[in-house]
């Protein structure tokens, strides 16, 4: 089967079809400037065309650079004679190829070529462009860490729907998920618990009694970013500071604002106490980590330090970190939040990297201009870091958390919450019509997260993950929320989804093995629900305290 322009996921902004096919045979060729056709061969690697002899214009797809497409952008002409890609960079590139793939049967997304296909793709014309150039994705190998070839694959996942950030969450209480050679303890120690709770929130504590853990080396995390890079993907690491930080204070307790020998990695998922110390001492410590992680990485563009969800009673209780406040004229241990995150944001600035934060960060003010404000307590937050001048990636938790159940049902597997459904997704505006045109320019983008309490392997994450990425890719690459014949084009996609061997939520409901079960994994609808968490985040925006109190277990 051949399906037309109308079955690519997202919808590109300009597609026409004319009559007639394209077929590529054994041999086919690319021609093109050298990295434009690496990009289109890496993206139609299962035809595996061969660059084209200089000179020779006999090539099956024919790339050119027209800088005037800008960034991402592409166009694509199919004739009965051959395929025209034009490209504003490699990125454009790379998601011409992309599209040609989604043009392919779906055998296109298996691992190897199946003998007897017929590799035709439609006769059209298509001009392609992103709305917004952050469309991300946020996987959370803190809470359950994830092997490297997961990590890999979800690059995989993201290149296909044509997103562009992966935001990887290295470490909160629950562990420490990258090599340290300056300060080992951190892996050695901090990347591994004993036992992990299988109780709901206010339930009895119970524990599964098996060991958890895994880190990435430095040489995984430039695999990693090499291997994102040729995909168009954009690793943004995230080390979660101050809070959150028992996996680090279990490692190295002198960082703490209080310490204490009594650090363990946690076992249990909520807001902790456990916090660095803001003293000159940490930022150093820090500092040094983050220059082994932008070095592993290579190019670091985006740099997450987290800020969110912080006690800081220790701060408050301790008569140094109080007279260090003082001495920087600070009012309250709020304020030294602020200017510990700017410090942070500073170091990362001199190494061309700019912050990323948490919206509590913002809220407690004092940011560097160029500091990204990821404003997960919702919109009303959002619009302040945007009237205030700062870039803002849409991370609302209604309905950006896939971390929250499909549906609020005992069949699905154990989920956070209830519920963000694929509609709600579809329906999401990251760009508000009701902010000023200002606020909204300063939306750059969208981002779903997987928040990993509840996602404990490679099999759940897919899950949680699809289909709502693809209506997620949908609107990051549109602006906007999803037109009314997404369905359709949704049904042609969990074809390559399938075939590319995703183990997705059907829309209709779990595949019975997918289930929760009747033990600990069963979900138990009803106890959180996202609209009342929502309304919660919102009142405590209002609020200038940039701290909350636990809302999980
Ligand atoms: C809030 S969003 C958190 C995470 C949890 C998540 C669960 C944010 C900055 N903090 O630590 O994993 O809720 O949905």
């Amino acid at each position: 089967m051949i399906w037309g322009m109308d079955h690519l996921l997202p919808r590109p902004r300009v597609s026409e079809s004319t009559p007639g096919v394209f077929e590529f045979v054994p041999g086919s060729s690319v021609s093109g400037p050298a990295a434009l056709v690496d990009a289109v061969r890496l993206s139609l690697a299962v035809l595996d065309l061969r660059p084209a002899e200089a000179g020779a214009d006999t090539a099956a797809v024919r790339v050119v650079e027209d800088a005037g497409l800008g960034p991402e952008a592409y166009e694509i002409e199919i004739t009965a004679e051959g395929v025209r890609i034009a490209a504003g960079d490699r990125a454009g590139a790379f998601y011409a190829g992309q599209t040609l793939r989604q043009l392919l049967p779906a055998e296109a997304y298996r691992a190897a070529a199946l003998p007897g296909t017929v590799w035709a793709v439609p006769c059209g014309r298509l001009a392609d462009a992103p709305a917004l150039s952050w469309r991300g994705a946020h996987l959370d190998v803190a809470r359950n860490f994830l092997p490297k070839r997961e990590v890999l694959r979800m690059i995989d996942m993201l290149a296909l729907h044509k997103l562009n950030r992966l935001h990887l969450h290295l470490v909160d209480d629950q562990g420490w998920r990258v090599e340290s050679r300056a300060y080992p303890l951190l892996h050695e120690i901090g990347s591994h618990r004993d036992q992990t709770t299988t109780s709901y929130y206010r339930e009895e504590p119970a524990f599964d009694g098996v060991p958890h853990g895994g880190y990435y080396t430095l040489t995984d995390l430039a695999e990693i970013s090499a291997y994102a890079t040729a995909r168009a993907v954009t690793v943004v690491p995230e080390i979660d500071v101050p809070g959150h930080a028992s996996a680090i204070l279990a490692a190295y307790p002198e960082f703490a604002a209080r310490p204490a020998d009594t650090y363990r990695v946690l076992d249990r998922w909520g807001i902790s106490p456990a916090i660095l110390s803001p003293l000159p001492a940490t930022v150093d410590f820090l500092t040094t980590v983050f220059d082994e992680i932008i070095g592993a990485l290579g190019d670091v563009p985006y740099f997450h330090i987290g800020g969110d969800e912080c006690v800081l009673d220790d701060w408050a209780a301790s008569a140094e970190i109080s007279a260090y406040q003082e001495k920087l004229g600070l009012a309250t241990p709020a304020d030294l939040h602020a200017w510990f995150l700017r410090r942070l944001a500073d170091v990362l600035a001199e190494r061309r990297s700019r912050a990323v934060v948490w919206d509590e960060a913002f809220v407690s003010g004092m940011l560097r201009q160029d500091t990204v404000v990821m404003p997960w307590r919702g919109p009303q937050v959002g619009r302040r870091a945007a009237a205030a001048g700062h870039e803002v990636v849409a991370t609302p938790v209604f309905p950006m958390y896939f971390d929250y159940a499909e549906a609020a049902s005992a069949e699905e597997p154990l989920a956070i919450g209830d519920t963000i459904t694929l509609a709600d997704v579809a329906a999401f505006a990251p760009v508000p019509s009701e902010w000023t045109v200002e606020e909204r320019d300063r939306v750059v983008g969208v981002q779903f997260q997987l928040w990993s309490e509840r996602i404990p392997d490679g099999r759940t994450l897919d899950y949680r993950a699809w289909p709502r990425g693809c209506a997620a890719a949908e609107i990051a690459w549109s602006g906007a929320p999803v037109s009314e014949c997404f369905t359709g084009r949704l049904d042609a996609h969990l074809v390559r989804l399938d075939a590319f061997g995703v183990e997705y939520r059907p829309p209709a409901g779990p595949r019975p093995w997918q289930r929760g079960g009747s033990g600990w994994r069963r979900h138990r609808p009803g106890v959180v629900d996202v609209q009342e968490m929502m309304r919660h985040l919102h009142e405590l925006t209002q609020s200038a305290d940039s701290t909350r109190p636990s809302t999980s277990s």
